[in-house]
């Protein structure tokens, strides 16, 4: 019988891609096994805590370090000043946002204050606890000056400075204009408008940042343990700010509890712990507190939205215009800068929809306020709130279905690759099939019926559609790569078969908690043709891996997973090229598979043990002028394209209670398009917990700050984040349309759960709003929103 050829070595039956394996390392992190950097415990190490300024805005008049270098068990105190003598500043700007403006940062501010937590000395001490209370005796003459904390306010003639030097607080500003918005609109038959609010909040991980900093003074070299999604990148940046090489410097990222985006971000005190293993040489530990991650830790998402939609009677499109003011507080965030986010709005409201006409103005302002940069989703949490919100509104008017309002609009799934109305290149996408799907998720109509008959019982529950993309896995012609950022879009493995047979993969890609060595290992199995218990995968170490940009932007699988197929594939020919030279067959002939070279009908022929015994050790049984190269290196790069974008569509589902105004979470669904789905339930779970994110943001998370500049509520009791107790059941579910960038056709998965949820959510509670006449448009929805909303306060 005519055998047939698999269509791709992710569908044969030695293939683990597709396949559900458990997360590595969880059993290990859940009997207390993990190993994060605050368990690393080096001899002479000594801690650090940090005098930070308790003003928005201040003038340091002078710093009097005496009385904590005499208080016990401190070894070092230093200050702004002192540490910029070995710590050069840095400024958060790429040359790709054209006409952004930004600051030099010091580590430790110098002079002045711009925000409240901002690092101004650093105490180093025996123990975390004599740094701290050290760090209160340093003595500090501020004084106050007015601070901009106020977005609008804070481009008005007169408002405080941030920085007096850039002239303005404007960091930033970009317009689109595609096709003709003003005729569009002129024309419409129906047209339908808000303003939106979206409320500061951050990330919250579970392990705090955190960094060991080890200087050897014989070698000259630094070790950097620290929880990190990028060490690569860190490796870089802290080479660039300290006296030591980049090649001296080596970064290793243990067991990492949570990283969000918080964690590619350069921080002050984190470079200052650094800078002061180097000149005390001794191993210097920083752990940030929860009290101190709320004032330091990047926040994200301030932006007020304007937003206007033109429409035929039928429900179609016409234009969209958007204008959004965002805060980004006192810096622009090191190496990404700070105005990614509203530079991602404006690339994807309205993106699900194939509408010709779209203006679009963001303009970035510079607050007193805690930086705030990238946070899983950037940008889409917001951009797809607006274009969805909006859509909702729209259906209320021209009285069609939310789900046909949709139908009528989204990009067609045959109509790829194309450009959306703001100018990214969009393809392999699947919007239609998305909706379809859903739609039979949700059981859409009946949940419809149900909830007309409840209503009519006085219960009042809401239904919330938002469909989404999201760009996923970006490409050297992305932002960093144009903006000459110190940021890899490359990722890279090396592959090598050990003497005893097994595989070992090391990657520049990093493991999060998420899966990434997992899904790095079923991808690594399936290339070389071995079980993915011969595989071991090796992350987070910069000795280890080849260089890679590590995880950010949902590109751990979608590049990094490319990068170990290319390796595997490579090392797969190279032991059958080894091993056609011991059974004198061609290697085209063989193939391998559960661990053994095989031959074309299947018969082991040689383990792959031999292989490796004869490769390293045994080497006169091979040709002489055969050299086994049997460790493997491959990088991945997109090419010609910005991002491979994902998409999808959630559905929400609430119950309010227009007594309270509180919203009861019933149930959430997703259904998505990472393209191929390596290990299904890790994808999930990706999705979940973003989907979890997002209902924090459009719910509950808020940096309330006063108008003074002091956040209000940085502590766990006063900033609510989602609890287990208040989340639905969330069901996710999948269309698998392969990227055709890639041999493996994998897309980012891990935003796509926050990019659409606050979304779906602040529809689902306008919806049950509705027959109250009453609508909220801002984030979090708060019971005082809604109660407010319905005018009952
Ligand atoms: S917010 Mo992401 O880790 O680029």
């Amino acid at each position: 019988m005519p055998s047939t050829a698999p269509a791709t070595p992710f569908d044969g039956p030695n293939s683990y891609v597709g396949r559900v394996l458990t997360r590595a390392g969880a059993r290990r992190a859940a009997s207390g096994r993990g190993r994060y950097t605050d368990d690393i415990q080096l001899p002479r190490m000594v801690h650090a805590a940090f005098a930070r300024s308790p003003h928005a805005h201040a003038r340091i008049v002078s710093i009097d370090c005496r009385a904590a270098r005499a208080a016990p068990g401190v070894a070092a105190v230093m200050d702004g000043t002192e540490l910029a003598g070995i710590c050069p500043p840095w400024t958060g700007l790429l040359t790709s946002f054209e006409g952004m403006k930004a600051a030099p940062q010091n580590a430790l501010a110098v002079d002045r204050a711009v925000w409240q937590g901002e690092p101004v000395a650093a105490v180093l001490a025996e123990s975390r606890a004599a740094a701290e209370d050290a760090a209160e005796l340093v003595e500090i003459e501020w004084r106050e000056l007015p601070a901009a904390v106020d977005k609008a306010a804070a481009l008005e003639d007169g408002a405080a400075l941030v920085h007096p030097q850039l002239g303005d607080n404007l960091a930033w500003r970009r317009v689109i204009d595609t096709g003709d918005p003003d005729a569009a609109f002129a024309a419409a038959d129906l047209v339908v408008e808000e303003t939106y609010e979206f409320g500061r909040h951050t990330a919250v991980s579970l392990e705090p940042r955190v960094i060991v900093a080890d200087f050897d003074p014989g070698a000259g070299t630094l070790t950097l343990y620290t929880s990190s999604q990028v060490p690569h990148m860190v490796k870089t940046v802290f080479a660039r700010h300290l006296p030591v090489a980049e090649h001296d410097i080596r970064v290793v990222a243990p067991d990492v509890g949570g990283s969000f985006g918080l964690k590619i971000h350069t921080y002050g005190d984190e470079v200052a712990a650094a800078a002061l293993a180097v000149r005390l040489g001794r191993p210097v530990k920083f752990i940030a507190d929860r009290l101190e991650s709320f004032v330091s830790d990047i926040h994200a998402r301030e932006h007020r939205i304007r937003a206007r939609m033109a429409l035929t009677h039928g429900g179609e499109i016409t234009a969209l215009e958007i204008d959004d003011l965002s805060g980004v507080g006192a810096y622009s965030q090191y190496p990404r800068t700070s105005v990614f986010e509203a530079n991602q709005v404006l690339n994807v409201a309205g993106g699900p929809y194939a509408h010709p006409n779209y203006r679009a103005e963001a303009r970035v302002v510079y607050l007193n306020a805690v930086p705030t940069s990238q946070y899983r989703g950037v940008g889409h949490p917001i951009g797809i709130t607006v274009g969805e919100a909006l859509l909702d509104l729209a259906a209320e008017r021209t009285g069609l279905d939310p789900a046909e309002l949709r139908r009528r609009n989204l990009m067609a799934d045959d109509s790829y690759p194309r450009r959306t109305a703001s100018g990214v290149h969009v393809q392999d996408l699947s919007h239609q099939r998305c909706l379809e799907r859903l739609m039979e998720r949700m059981d859409y109509l009946r949940l419809r019926e149900d909830q007309a008959r409840l209503r009519a019982e006085g219960v009042h529950r809401g239904i919330g559609l938002a469909a989404f993309i999201k760009g996923t896995a970006p490409g050297p012609e992305g932002y960093y790569g144009a903006g000459k950022a110190p940021i890899a879009s490359q990722d890279a493995c090396t592959m090598s078969l050990e003497p005893s047979g097994g595989v070992l993969c090391a990657v520049g890609v990093t493991e999060q908690g998420q899966g990434a060595d997992t899904v790095m290992r079923q991808i690594a199995a399936t290339a070389v043709g071995v079980p993915p218990e011969s595989v071991r995968v090796v992350s987070g170490d910069t000795d280890a891996a080849p260089y890679g940009g590590g995880t950010y932007a949902s590109r751990a699988t979608a590049i990094g997973g490319e990068a170990t197929f290319l390796a595997g594939r490579a090392l797969r020919s190279e032991i059958l090229r080894i091993a056609g030279a011991l059974l004198q067959a061609a290697p085209e002939t063989l193939d391998v598979a559960g661990g053994q070279v095989v031959d074309r009908g299947g018969a082991a022929r040689i383990p792959l043990a031999e292989i490796g015994r004869i490769g390293h050790f045994q080497l006169g049984e091979l040709p002489g002028d055969m050299q086994p190269e049997l460790a493997q290196t491959r990088h991945f790069r997109l090419r010609d394209r910005i991002y491979i974008f994902a998409n999808g569509i959630h559905g929400a589902h609430v119950e309010l209670d227009a007594e309270t105004g509180f919203v009861r979470l019933l149930d959430h669904w997703v259904v998505e398009d990472c393209g191929r789905v390596v290990n299904p339930l890790l994808a999930d779970e990706q999705v979940r917990g973003g989907v979890v994110q997002g209902l924090g943001g459009g719910l509950y998370e808020h940096c309330l700050y006063s108008p003074e500049g002091q956040l209000m509520n940085g502590t766990m009791v006063d900033y609510l984040t989602p609890m287990a107790g208040e989340m639905p059941d969330i069901d996710v579910a999948h269309v698998e349309t392969p990227t055709a960038e890639t041999e493996l056709g994998a897309k980012g998965v891990g935003e796509s759960g926050v990019g659409g949820a606050p979304a779906a959510v602040m529809n689902a509670v306008n919806d049950a709003l509705r027959p109250f006449g009453a609508r909220v448009a801002a984030h979090p929805v708060t019971p005082e929103s809604v109660l407010s909303a319905l005018g009952r306060i």
